[in-house]
């Protein structure tokens, strides 16, 4: 494979580009907002990819899918299934359903201070969750399932409600958590996870 000239031609390419870029007169002030700018997007950008690569932060292509219609006959949020469990390795998992005008199960309980890895579905039309006086906020989007993990670090009782319209029942949309010391909880539902994660991945 033939890269001299490739590198010769780039080489080439970035003199001319900086001659050019040197033979236009720009302000000396302009020069250093154009330099802001670029440290600026450059640092936006780095965050992003720097996101994708340890946080997993993915694109659309890569999401859960999942049948609404077919949600009480999936492995992972049938009935039995929801609320909260505990796999072997002690990771915490919460998995809810949204739909018109309730979060299923309506009642939680959550150790403090303990990764907490939420999953909801929707059953029928756009929701969201938010959690008051924390960072947990997310869409629920039908079809998809829709992940976060969060730590809550002191006791108490949150309200879960929905934050997006989502018909005339939606002002009356919630649901709570108790949020019990680590010491004091215990999961009653201490079920191992089920194996397939997801009703359906998208293929
Ligand atoms: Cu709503």
């Amino acid at each position: 494979m033939q890269t001299e000239p490739i590198q010769a031609k780039c080489k080439q390419f970035c003199r001319d580009f900086f001659t050019q870029l040197n033979a236009v007169h720009i302000d000396h002030l302009e020069r250093k907002w154009i330099a802001i700018s670029i440290i600026i997007i450059t640092s936006l950008v780095g965050i992003i990819v720097i996101d994708a690569f340890f946080h997993g932060v993915n694109p659309p292509s890569k999401v859960e899918t999942i049948d609404s219609a077919s949600l009480h006959l999936s492995k992972e949020f049938a009935e039995e299934n929801l609320g909260v469990q505990t796999d072997e390795k002690g990771n915490v998992v919460v998995r809810m359903v949204a739909g018109r005008y309730s979060f299923f199960p309506k009642h939680i309980d959550v150790p403090a201070e303990t990764p907490i890895t939420f999953r909801w579905v929707s059953m029928d039309v756009l929701h969201g969750v938010h959690i008051p006086m924390t960072n947990m906020s997310t869409m629920i989007v039908p079809g998809y399932v829709a992940e976060i993990t969060t730590t809550f670090p002191k006791p108490g009782e949150y309200p879960l409600l929905c934050n997006e319209y989502c018909g005339m029942g939606h002002n009356h949309m919630w649901s709570n958590i108790s949020v019990i010391e680590k010491e004091h909880w215990t999961s009653k539902q201490n079920t191992p996870v089920p194996a397939a994660k997801g009703g359906s991945v998208n293929e």
